[in-house]
């Protein structure tokens, strides 16, 4: 049987990428962090599942920033693969917290290396690496050769990351490969990203539970997809013979306007009488024109997004209305 281990298991592509491996036969193991409530929300529908816990889905206490405990963990689980999605995901938020984000993203896959570098037998391994790498291009749309040029901490620590994974593959022969994700969005996306805000906001006025959305800037532009593809992307990267970067992207650009129409629609509201701006969301930066091309991907491992935008704000407005009843 085959094994797997997550890093970032609880979070929105953790939980649909162990359901994928689950569904594929996989063995998997995850990292957890201690945290003061047991409620794993994405998980609980596999967690509380007795033919799955335990018997083919195994989460273990650690932590980034304790490498001899990951480095413990891993030396027992013996995975063949490892995707690591863990760290301090949001962006806007990296202004605010630059320390840890950078501590966890950036210094916290570098000790995953180091610990991979070391196994007898080092598993193959993913890494989320991110848009955010390139801030403001020089080349729209953006590939895997476009060079860095981050405009927050969160990409900043981000492109660190990716480059120490090409580092690691090119001079340590690491089977290591980084996956340049594109936004991509879910009914389990973390609720304050700006798709799952705009839809849960929608959901909740329509239910007579809140009157108003406030939001920062809406003529933001993003390459936005489905998670469901983007982890099956993730999951082809590594079943392919030799280890490579590849961008995961719709190639395809839309504003958190659109999103808001879309949403609003859905339900039968009029978004006019209930969006309004409050400057606390805005960013002291904003990236430019970050859309990818992902040719590479489509080539090499036959993968293509499938999921139009407008499909998945509809079904994450509608999911956020049945959460309600
Ligand atoms: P989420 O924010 O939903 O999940 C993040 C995960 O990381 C959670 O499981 C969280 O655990 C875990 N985590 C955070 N800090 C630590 C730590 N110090 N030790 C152990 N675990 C930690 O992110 P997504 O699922 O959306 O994204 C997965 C990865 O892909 C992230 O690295 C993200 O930066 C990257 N990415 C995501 C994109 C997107 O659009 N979704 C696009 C590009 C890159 P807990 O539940 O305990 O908080
Ligand atoms: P992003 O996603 O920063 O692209 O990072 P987010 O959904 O947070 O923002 C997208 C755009 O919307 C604008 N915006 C708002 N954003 C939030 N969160 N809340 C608001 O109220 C709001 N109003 C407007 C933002 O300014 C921005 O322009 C995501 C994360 O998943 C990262 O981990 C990942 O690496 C990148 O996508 C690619």
């Amino acid at each position: 049987m085959k094994n797997a281990f997550i890093t970032g298991i609880t979070g929105q592509d953790g939980s649909y990428l162990t359901e994928l491996l689950l569904a594929k036969g996989y063995e998997v193991h995850g990292m957890v962090r201690r945290t003061s409530t047991l409620e794993r929300s994405r998980l609980a529908h596999l967690y509380t599942d007795p033919s799955i816990q335990n018997q083919r889905l195994f989460l273990h206490y650690a932590d980034l920033d304790d490498p001899t405990t990951l480095r413990r963990v891993l030396h027992n689980v013996k995975p063949g693969e490892l995707y690591h999605l863990a760290g301090q995901s949001h962006v806007g938020l990296s202004f605010e917290i630059p320390e840890t984000t950078c501590e966890f993203t950036a210094m916290g896959t570098l000790r995953l290396l180091e610990i991979l570098r070391d196994l007898p037998e080092p598993p193959r391994f993913f890494h989320a690496a991110s848009s955010e790498i390139f801030g403001r291009p020089t080349q729209c749309p953006q590939t895997e050769t476009t060079p860095f040029a981050p405009i927050n901490p969160y990409g900043c620590a981000k492109a660190f990351a990716t480059q120490m994974v090409r580092i690691y593959r090119d001079s340590h022969g690491l089977f290591a490969v980084n996956g340049i994700l594109y936004n991509h969005e879910s009914p389990r996306r973390g609720e304050n990203f700006v798709t799952r805000k705009i839809c849960r906001a929608a959901a909740a006025i329509k239910a007579g539970r809140q009157t108003e959305l406030a939001l920062g800037d809406t003529s933001a532009q993003r390459d936005w997809g489905d998670a469901r593809d983007y982890v099956y992307g993730m999951w082809l990267a590594l079943q392919h013979s030799t280890p490579d970067d590849y961008i995961f992207a719709t190639g395809q650009l839309h504003t958190v306007q659109d999103i808001i129409e879309i949403a609003f629609a859905a339900i039968g509201l009029d978004w006019h009488r209930h969006v309004k701006l409050d400057p606390n969301f805005l960013r002291p930066a904003e990236p430019l024109q970050l859309v990818g091309d992902a040719g590479k991907a489509r080539a090499v491992l036959r993968w293509m997004p499938k999921i139009p935008f407008s499909e998945l704000i509809q079904e994450m407005t509608l999911a956020e209305l049945d959460n309600l009843h």
